[in-house]
């Protein structure tokens, strides 16, 4: 998996911490949002919003939104609680 994030940026840290908590290897991508790398055409392919984070997984899909990234990382380990009611509390 590639993520894509500025590091001066928290929403793209979020999503470090949570593969780092996994062991989920990946390879970040400096993408500085001052210098408009975020607008560059290839980048709005896999985020049209220009935002980061995004990520590129293993499958060549690609994933924006913070928390929609880490929603997907999360599912079927122990980071994600199995009660439904704590489950929507994490959301909340
Ligand atoms: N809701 C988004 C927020 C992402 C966001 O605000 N990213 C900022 C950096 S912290 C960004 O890319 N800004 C560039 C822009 O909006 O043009 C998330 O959680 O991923």
């Amino acid at each position: 998996m590639k993520i894509y994030g500025d590091s001066i940026s928290g929403p793209g840290l979020k999503v470090t911490w949570v593969a780092d908590s996994l062991g989920r290897s990946y390879e970040w991508i400096e993408t500085s949002v001052i210098a408009s790398q975020t607008l560059t055409p290839a980048f709005l392919v896999m985020n049209p919003t220009g935002q980061v984070p995004a990520v590129m997984l293993d499958d060549g899909r690609s994933l924006a939104q913070s928390n929609a990234i880490i929603l997907h990382l999360v599912e079927g380990s122990n980071l994600i609680p199995s009660d439904a009611y704590q489950r929507a509390k994490m959301l909340e």
